[in-house]
């Protein structure tokens, strides 16, 4: 079973309007659908917005629903100057950009036993090369910085590209990279962009959150069929 995980409602109705023959559960506040697309069977996850929301879909989509793999696709603000608004960047490594233990002498985004920089699975983001490249569509690759945070300040964003290298950032991908690294499971995150986290964002964010969600949505669905 693939596990796939959206934060909004505006994420994840892309990708259920394409499921068959789909079950619905409500577990701890949150919707799974169970259900096929391309003849296999996933399991799509309405997370909520935030870290915590995505860390407990994860986990309960491992868990109890047996997901073998996860893809996130959703939308993201772009800190990487070269990532335009509806671009799609996938996640090399995601790191927590809010943790901050430096008091101790731990790099910015570190937990003990936990690290802080979070491996993407190399076949997931291969299949998704492929995938993009058989679309024709553009795919870019990074670093994805996660926090709870809407980023909408030009210094907040550049001190995450200076601390992080970070190329976009939101705020679910890397509490979903931590569970699923708990757990040994292969993870993969797709994003595209809705605006740029600076003084515009919340505007932007507004006015292309539909059309740069659906763009995430095909192309994970695309990648679904692949798998
Ligand atoms: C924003 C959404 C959250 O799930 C993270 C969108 C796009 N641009 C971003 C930015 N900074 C951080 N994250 C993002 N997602 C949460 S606020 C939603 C407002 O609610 C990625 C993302 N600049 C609307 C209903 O009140």
């Amino acid at each position: 079973m693939i596990g796939i995980i959206g934060a909004m409602i505006e994420e994840t109705e892309p990708i259920l309007a394409k499921l068959e023959k789909v079950n619905t559960t409500r577990i701890g506040g949150n919707y799974y659908h169970e259900g096929i697309y391309a003849s296999k069977k996933v399991t799509l996850a309405y997370s909520r917005i935030g870290k915590v929301n995505a860390a407990v879909t994860a986990a309960i989509l491992i868990e109890r629903f047996k997901a073998e793999r996860i893809l996130f696709s959703g939308v993201a603000g772009a800190i990487n100057a070269n990532l335009k608004i509806g671009d799609l960047i996938y996640a090399t490594r995601l790191v927590q950009h809010d943790v901050d233990i430096t008091a101790f002498g731990h790099p910015l985004g570190f937990i003990p036993e936990t690290g802080d920089f979070f491996q993407t699975d190399p076949r997931l983001n291969e299949i998704a090369e492929i995938v993009a490249k058989e679309r024709g569509v553009k795919l870019g690759k990074g670093v994805i910085a996660t926090g709870d945070q809407f980023i909408a300040d030009q210094a907040k964003k550049e001190w995450i590209a200076k601390n992080y290298n970070a190329d976009a950032v939101e705020m679910e991908g890397a509490a979903v990279a931590c569970v699923c690294a708990s757990f040994g499971a292969p993870f993969f995150v797709l994003r595209s962009i809705s605006d740029a986290a600076d003084m515009d964002a919340g505007f932007n964010f507004d006015e292309f959150l539909k059309s740069s969600a659906k763009i995430s949505a095909d192309l994970a669905l695309d990648m679904v069929a692949k798998l």
